[in-house]
């Protein structure tokens, strides 16, 4: 059996997405600024996908959605552009992210310091959660963004943007949100949430790898990020990935479609699958579920390195995670756990399981099975978890590298 638990990394491309992209590569493959038929041809499938995308997050006509390579360019864009239009012309210099965005807003806030901007990184609480009042206690006049994901990729814990966007718009700061892992799995609304801007990416539901998105509100600045012949609205030139955005459109009319399915259903399958999983003695899960994405589980097992359990399970066929895929060459700690302040014991055993609405109850049924296995073999292997059992907060790491 082949088990699929990784979609937070990525997803399976919905059927129906495929067969909407196919006439574009080899059929519809004009260029859409020509002048003739085999432009047009490509016309009517863009203005459909830019609608579903449009609707999908419930942007007005009048904002801009601009389409991306991937998360990583909208979210390496959203700062860099803040730099050049709104502090390296203005008086101010400083920034607020937080300090579990993903690393493609972390590293570009790096960047921007060694350019001179202050920034800020929000801590998380013992519950994985970002407060808001942190953003506004660390606003200063100087403050030219707030950046704060919508939910976090490890934990699925879901912060609180709404209140967040009303700190930012009370003090004249803009607001931008990476909603990545939001779409699909919890409402998204620019319009009754403060947002200035958000970044997502299709390929996190169901959609095509290499299509992203940036929306803008109206009235608000932006970088043009390619400049050349003016596609995009002259924001980001280049030939339009034709079959990428009829492949956004669709998957985003399918997420919206299974919203509600994600929040019963899979809510209720990831709810059994935890309860299981936490029946197997010194495990832990951070943040409450009702605070989560309904997909996600960031769960430690004490005494198990997280790449051994993720070893034993890929044995079995089934994809896990210790956490963001961006991260895993190097045997570091879950940086979420890190933040969290968990023992760094602890911090080494995170698993991720992300299901998706492909995802079946044999599935997690299989998938239980193997994890309690595998508990069972690995602590008995284990020279950490017989010397530090529950309750004992040694720094007895001696599972080392
Ligand atoms: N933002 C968030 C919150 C993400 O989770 C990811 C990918 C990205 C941005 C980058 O998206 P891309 O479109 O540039 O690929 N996150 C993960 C993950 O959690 N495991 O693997 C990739």
């Amino acid at each position: 059996m082949k088990v699929y638990l990784d979609n937070n990394a990525t997803t399976i491309v919905d059927p129906l997405v495929f067969t909407e992209m196919e006439p574009y590569f080899v059929q519809r493959y004009g260029n859409p600024n020509s002048l003739h038929v085999f432009a047009s041809d490509t016309h009517p499938g863009i203005k459909t996908g830019m609608e579903k995308i449009y609707a999908g997050i419930h942007s007005p006509r009048e904002d801009s959605v601009i389409i991306t390579s991937c998360a990583t360019e909208s979210n390496n864009w959203v700062l860099k552009s803040i730099y050049f239009e709104y502090i390296l012309t203005g008086k101010k210099n400083h920034i607020i992210i937080s300090e579990v965005e993903h690393p493609s807003i972390i590293a570009t806030a790096r960047f921007l310091e060694s350019m001179g901007c202050k920034v800020t990184y929000l801590p998380i609480n013992h519950e994985g959660l970002i407060d808001a009042q942190t953003v506004e206690d660390s606003i200063t006049d100087k403050t030219a963004l707030v950046s704060v994901m919508w939910a976090n990729n490890e934990t699925g814990a879901i912060f609180p943007v709404q209140e967040i966007g009303n700190i930012c718009e009370k003090h004249n700061v803009l607001f931008h949100t990476d909603a990545v892992q939001a779409i699909g799995k919890t409402p998204v609304d620019v319009q009754s949430f403060n947002v200035d801007y958000l970044t997502f990416s299709a390929h996190k539901f169901h959609g095509p790898k290499g299509v992203g998105a940036l929306y803008m509100k109206k009235g608000k600045e932006l970088m043009p990020l390619l400049h050349g012949g003016a596609q995009m609205g002259g924001y980001r030139s280049g030939t339009l990935n034709v079959a990428g955005i009829v492949g956004m459109g669709k998957a985003m009319e399918q997420a919206i479609d299974a919203l509600d399915f994600e929040m019963s259903e899979i809510r209720e399958m990831r709810d059994n699958f935890e309860d299981e999983l936490l029946k197997i003695e010194d495990t832990f899960v951070v943040t409450p579920r009702n605070k989560r994405t309904p997909n996600t589980i960031l769960i430690s097992f004490r005494g198990i390195e997280g790449e051994s359990m993720l070893w034993d399970l890929n044995r079995s066929g089934i994809g896990a995670s210790t956490g963001s895929a961006c991260a895993s060459e190097d045997l570091e700690a879950n940086s979420v756990m890190e933040a969290i302040g968990a023992a760094e014991d602890l911090a080494h055993t995170a698993i991720r399981f992300s299901l998706s609405r492909y995802t079946t109850q044999d599935e997690l049924d299989y998938t239980l099975n193997v994890v309690n296995a595998a508990v069972l073999r690995l602590r008995g292997i284990s020279s950490s978890y017989a010397y530090a059992p529950e309750g004992h907060e040694s720094g007895l790491d001696s599972h080392h590298h």
